[in-house]
């Protein structure tokens, strides 16, 4: 991969000390930019840099039994103020995305504990185990399971690109399999949520601002599309008499761009493929490409998704072939509550101002605890816009303001 995306990967420790520690971690050579997986080696040199880091500030860390990362300011109690991120990346993704959240997070309660701030209320720093979803396809897994938002008995059997179950995994590191699921103790000393987060789009860059607070976030679901064809020799294989799935599924993926067009605000993506056998002189027996789609309401993505299918069998019929359509994740839009978001707004903007509100086209984990908690987002100024991908990019000056903005939410707060 061109070395632009090897500067692009480095960009993350220009902006931020704290991710100027890890930005050698997981750096990714072929794809560019980071892959940093579920309790891949990545991800265990994050999670041992995360607590070495929150040890160093005094804070307690301990491990929940669903993979979380907890760093405890004071005894773990009600009505604690938490915040965080996660750790992990998309195939590829940017410096920020998490981690920002998470720097950011230590870096203010280091600045509070400097200038003696004593909490009258717990406060901890998480970071949410596979946020991505990019090993074992769920998004959100280790704020799901706390929640109770993933039945442990289908987080335990998914498994991973090469087989491995999550169960394995787990034990492999060292969790029990058995235990994993929803923890009602945990979720009810949570009194509030914050989450500080790269911008994943251009909002701030329209408003000329360097901070805002998220309104919403788009409803969102991952399909595998399966197709399923007569295997054969890619030469001796008259074109009149193939039954060739990737033939459906290219053209069921040409006619995704005008499907998402006709539903208002729609998003939808193929963004991985995968042929069975996969020779270059095979017509392949299966094709599985993964469709991820969102719209502003539920009842907008499943019209979405049901065009899509009817494509799916149009295309598999034309070629003799099968599909099934497998539903692997789903987030239902999200409202960030008013009263909430007004309360942190308040701790950040000048008296008589308010903060900027945006909606999100990415989920988060400040999602999944919305339904349960009293959650809010900030957002921090991407210059490029761009995320998933190396370009993914915050100033020092916006990370600053972000760092700083969460540190008065969470002297407000506290
Ligand atoms: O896919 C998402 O929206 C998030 O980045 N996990
Ligand atoms: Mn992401
Ligand atoms: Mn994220």
């Amino acid at each position: 991969m061109s070395s632009t995306h090897g500067a692009a990967a480095d960009s993350g420790s220009t902006s931020l000390p704290g991710l100027a520690e890890i930005a050698d971690v997981g750096v990714d050579r072929i794809r560019g930019g980071y892959s940093r997986h579920l309790f891949d080696d990545a991800d265990r040199t994050l999670r041992d840099w995360f607590t070495e880091r929150a040890s160093r500030l005094g804070l307690d860390v301990e491990r929940d039994r669903n993979g979380n990362l907890w760093a405890w300011w004071g005894e773990p109690g009600p009505n604690a103020f938490v915040t965080g991120s996660h750790l992990d990346s998309v195939p590829g993704g940017g410096a920020f995305d998490g981690p920002l959240g998470i720097v950011s997070a230590l870096e203010a309660l280091g600045r509070l504990r400097d200038a003696g701030h004593r909490p009258a209320r717990p406060v901890a720093v998480v970071a949410f185990a596979e946020e991505e979803g990019s090993r074992f396809g769920v998004a959100c897994l280790g704020s799901r399971l706390l929640t109770g938002a993933l039945h442990p008995d289908r987080a335990r059997a998914l498994r991973d690109e090469a087989g491995r179950s999550l169960a394995q995994v787990y034990a492999d590191a060292g969790l029990d399999p058995a235990a994993i699921g929803p923890d009602p103790a945990r979720l009810d000393m949570i009194g509030t949520f914050v989450e500080l987060h790269v911008e994943q789009g251009r909002g701030l860059v329209d408003l000329d601002e360097p901070v805002a607070l998220a309104a919403s976030i788009l409803g969102h679901g991952r399909w595998r599309i399966r197709f399923r064809g007569q295997g054969n020799h890619a030469g001796a294989t008259p074109m009149q008499s193939r039954q060739d799935p990737m033939v459906a599924a290219a053209a069921t993926i040409a006619r995704i761009p005008d499907l998402a067009l006709a539903v208002e605000g729609s998003r939808a993506t193929v963004g991985r493929v995968s042929a069975l056998p996969g020779g270059t002189n095979v017509i392949p027996s299966v094709v599985d490409c993964w469709l991820d789609a969102r719209a502003a309401t539920d009842d907008a993505t499943n019209a979405l998704l049901q065009s899509i299918r009817a494509a799916a069998r149009d295309a598999a019929a034309v070629n003799a072939c099968s599909v099934e359509i497998t539903e692997e994740s789903w987030s239902p839009t999200v409202r960030f509550p008013d009263d909430t978001r007004a309360a942190i707004g308040a701790h950040i903007a000048p008296r008589g101002q308010s903060v900027p509100a945006l909606p999100s086209g990415a989920g988060h984990d400040a999602g999944i605890l919305a339904a349960h908690i009293p959650s809010a987002m900030l957002f921090v100024r991407n210059p490029t816009g761009v995320s998933h991908a190396p370009e993914e990019f915050a100033t020092a000056d916006d990370c600053a303001a972000g760092i700083a903005a969460l540190e008065r939410v969470i002297r407000g707060e506290t």
